[in-house]
């Protein structure tokens, strides 16, 4: 019988003063230190634990040649069961995510990763269901630091009609959501959020985001609850919001490191939301 895994994080609301606030899961603190590595940088040139949003993106010119547009989603309304059992979503139109948007270097060469989502949507939640198809499981990172093994990762601009522009700004999310290890490590999820100098930080707010996973035959299922809340979005019918979806795999157990990461965006940039595609709520 599959394991079920369910986390549910408590709301994480800093009062008063942010400087210094330190969030569940690490000892980072919430805000990046001034002159710390701009955000485009590669995952290796990140310090761990810096609190900058820790991911990578291939240079431009080893993205995907010639990449089709970024894909518009559309997303119904429906609110599934967050158990880790994707049943409930039979329904759903499915989505992939089949770009190679970064290596690292311990990947091995392999195309190894195959990223099928849903995403749906209430008043209160953004949803998502994963499924991952993934040779190797291995995730032993909590916090921030989970994009350094097998992981979800999103990219979320929640005002592109505002300031849509290729730098970060405090209306841009980074989304992480790991599986755990499947055993003892449970689900996790960690926001991070755009500061108005471009780089990607630890959400100063925290987050109430649920997430459940589960082993499958072939890698992994996950789902989320991603609060509009904690993104300061007033859902409605017609709202477009930036959206890049992610899949991190890391194939070395007892290493962390980001080896491949695939997205349903070939031209993804991290650090530029206008390569972040669109999600329309429906
Ligand atoms: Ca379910
Ligand atoms: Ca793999
Ligand atoms: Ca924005
Ligand atoms: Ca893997």
């Amino acid at each position: 019988m599959a394991v079920l895994a369910l986390a549910v994080f408590a709301r994480q609301r800093a009062a008063g003063d942010d400087t210094g606030l330190v969030l569940p899961g690490t000892d980072t603190p919430a805000t990046a230190a001034p002159g710390e590595t701009p955000a485009e940088a590669t995952a290796e040139g990140t310090p761990a634990g810096s609190g900058l949003a820790a991911t990578a993106t291939l240079p431009g010119e080893m993205l995907t040649p010639s990449p089709p547009p970024a894909p518009n989603v559309v997303a119904g309304r429906f609110a599934p069961i967050l158990d880790g059992d994707l049943s409930d979503w039979a329904s759903i139109a499915t989505n992939t995510s089949p770009y190679t948007v970064f290596t690292g270097d311990g990947w091995d060469g392999s195309d190894d990763l195959d990223v099928t989502w849903q995403v749906t949507w209430d008043d209160v939640y953004l949803y998502f269901a994963f499924n991952i198809i993934d040779e190797v499981h291995s995730q032993s990172q909590t916090g921030n630091q989970v994009f350094r093994g097998d992981s979800i990762e999103l990219q979320i601009d929640a005002n592109r009609a505002g300031d849509l522009g290729p730098s970060l700004s405090a209306d841009d999310f980074q989304v992480s959501l790991s599986p755990g290890d499947l055993g003892g490590l449970g689900p996790s999820a960690w926001l991070f959020q755009g500061t108005a100098d471009g780089n990607m930080v630890d959400a100063p707010a925290g987050h109430t985001i649920t997430v459940a996973a589960r082993p499958s035959a072939g890698g992994y299922t996950l789902e989320a609850a991603i609060p509009w809340y904690d993104l300061g979005i007033a859902p409605a019918p017609g709202l477009v919001i930036g959206l890049a979806v992610n899949a991190n795999d890391n194939d070395h157990p007892g290493t962390a490191a980001q080896e491949l990461m695939k997205s349903n965006v070939p031209g993804r940039r991290f650090g530029d939301p206008t390569t972040w595609g669109t999600l329309t709520l429906q």
